[in-house]
């Protein structure tokens, strides 16, 4: 273990560190309060950065109206320590942001890892010194630190679309973005509220607020397939039943397609068609994320599939709205079920038929300009409003990384490389920066696809495993090699260009960032299979990796 105190060694750009570390971790969220804990464990002086005030990551950030999972909460777990699974219960199935940010303070404090994170200090800056194979990392609270590893763990979606529109600054009311929503709340009684995006973030919002506001008027542009939330409270019978099943889901997630406890199981070419109907009707009422992640995974990959269970989802969608308008503008006809991130809801639809709610299809006269009065469409015409909601989305996968001074070797920068092509080995580290580790960043499944405590958990323990690996064998660096990352590249591709989400345009893709390089982002093989990948490679030496 290296010394806290100030080292006499120059950094990288110049001047003299205030802190030595062996590991900088971004991120006091799910990932990185268990990457801190695990190297500490293994005796490293790490240390966590966060630009928050507190713990949570994703759920420090968005407390706005509605935020909850939808994964189960008792997946939505860390998996490492029984004592700290069960000694924690859960009122909902699903429960909403308060809880689960409380619940990151549980984990937290059992671990004792607070004194070990800088709150309120965002790293601006990192450049890597090959003579010296050491990072020199700098926050914006004036911090530089010199340490042997890095590990990102800032998150998939945490660099938000929040500067999108002419004129933003000139709005007289109050306007936010979802993962800026003050801890404060914001009062929205009698007042004129406008929500942009009507993604899963949106759709929470929409739902949640309508029966608060004066009036609300939701400015949608490409219609989502939903599927109604089931979520009952729960009492001290459902809580022993999740907890009795620990070891189950230990062995179980970890290995299924997304890390929910749930697989495919049905076959669509084995099942007879009245079968088919019935399978889709009995998912469809679990309530859950189920008929998406655990009905028939052809879905994903044979156009005559999928256009049978979307049809299915529309059926369902349309017998709730009343209005052939809302129809139009709420129900997708152009892309199929699943190849976007589906929404749970909890009376979404119906919230239209509110007589204080408005709903404006941004589609073909979309929003040109915000102005001091509030939204001013293509056509000319202005909702007037109080407050405006922004739903947008976020800059998936690279934003929290890109959005930072990233330095590797020999110039490159992670901004450049990632506007020009978007590129890792096993999402895990980068070519060009050595001894950089990331989480939750494009080609591995915890860039979209997955439950993302089972994906992070893999992930966080590889990469601990791997610095352990280094650091046994008398070994200081190690870097993905060029042949290594095109392999991985080059496999990522071909599995995510089978699947009918290559030919769709969502976050999935980047597609919602200007100037982002077009690439499936997560991948695609499923969460087991990587984890697989992922162990070989390292139960093999790391033969796609240089070591020295
Ligand atoms: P999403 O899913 O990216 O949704 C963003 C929404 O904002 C979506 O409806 C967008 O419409 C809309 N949007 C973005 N820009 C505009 C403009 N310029 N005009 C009108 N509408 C716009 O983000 P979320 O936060 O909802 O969800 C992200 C993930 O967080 C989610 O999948 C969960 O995993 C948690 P578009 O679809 O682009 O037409």
């Amino acid at each position: 273990m290296t010394d806290t105190l100030t080292s006499p060694t120059e950094t990288a750009q110049g001047g003299e560190p205030t802190r030595t570390l062996d590991a900088v971790i971004i991120g006091a969220g799910v990932a990185g309060l268990y990457q801190l804990h695990q190297l500490r464990q293994q005796g490293l002086d790490a240390r966590i950065y966060d630009a928050a005030s507190d713990v949570g990551g994703t759920w420090f950030w968005n407390r706005y109206p509605g935020a909850r999972f939808d994964s189960e909460a008792y997946i939505y777990q860390y998996l490492f320590d029984e004592a700290l699974y069960k000694d924690w219960s859960w009122s909902h199935r699903f429960p909403d942001q308060p809880e689960i940010e409380q619940w990151l303070h549980y984990v937290t404090d059992r671990l004792h890892l607070r004194d070990h994170i800088t709150f309120g200090a965002r790293v601006e800056q990192a450049t890597y010194d090959e003579d010296r194979a050491r990072w020199t990392v700098r926050t914006d609270t004036g911090e530089v630190i010199d340490t042997q590893f890095f590990v990102t763990c800032a998150g998939m979606l945490s660099a938000p679309m929040d500067h999108l529109f002419e004129g933003q600054d000139s709005f007289r009311g109050q306007i936010v973005h979802t993962s800026r929503y003050p801890e404060s709340g914001l009062d929205l009684a009698g007042r004129r509220v406008g929500v942009i995006g009507n993604g899963a973030t949106g759709i929470q919002v929409i739902q949640t607020i309508a029966p608060q506001v004066g009036h609300l008027t939701v400015f949608a542009r490409t219609p989502q397939y939903v599927l109604p939330m089931k979520n009952p409270k729960y009492g001290d019978a459902e809580v022993a039943w999740y907890k009795g099943r620990f070891e189950e889901l230990k062995q179980n997630l970890p290995h299924t397609f997304t890390g929910f406890e749930y697989d495919f199981v049905h076959v669509w070419a084995d099942t007879p068609p009245e079968r088919r109907r019935e399978i889709l009707e009995d998912i469809y009422e679990d309530g859950s994320l189920k008929l998406w992640l655990a009905s028939f995974g052809e879905m994903f990959f044979e156009q005559e599939v999928n256009d049978e269970i979307s049809q299915f989802v529309r059926e369902k969608m349309c017998a709730r709205l009343k209005d052939p308008a809302l129809v139009a503008a709420l129900v997708p006809t152009d892309y199929g079920f699943g190849t976007h991130r589906v929404p749970l809801e909890m009376g979404y639809l119906e919230t239209f038929h509110r007589d204080n709610v408005d709903l404006v299809s941004v589609r073909d006269n979309p929003i040109a300009r915000i102005v001091p009065e509030g939204i001013e469409l293509r056509d000319g015409t202005v909702r007037e409003l109080d407050v405006i909601i922004m739903a947008t989305g976020f800059d998936a996968g690279t934003g929290a990384l890109t959005r930072m001074d990233i330095r590797g070797r020999d110039g490159h920068t992670i901004k450049e490389d990632w506007f020009t092509e978007i590129r890792t080995t096993m999402g895990l580290m980068k070519h060009g920066y050595p001894n950089l580790f990331t989480t939750a960043v494009p080609l591995a499944p915890s860039a979209a696809l997955c439950n993302m405590t089972t994906c992070l958990q893999q992930q966080t323990e590889w990469i601990n495993d791997c610095i352990h690996y280094i650091r046994e064998h008398g070994k200081s660096v190690i870097e993905p090699t060029d042949e290594g990352e095109q392999a991985w590249v080059e496999h990522h591709d071909e599995t995510a260009n089978a699947t009918l989400i290559a030919g769709t345009t969502s976050w999935y893709l980047g597609s919602n960032v200007p100037g982002k390089p077009r690439r499936v982002l997560s991948y695609t093989g499923g969460v087991g299979v990587y984890r697989d990948k992922c162990a070989e490679e390292a139960a093999e030496g790391y033969p796609h990796f240089a070591i020295s």
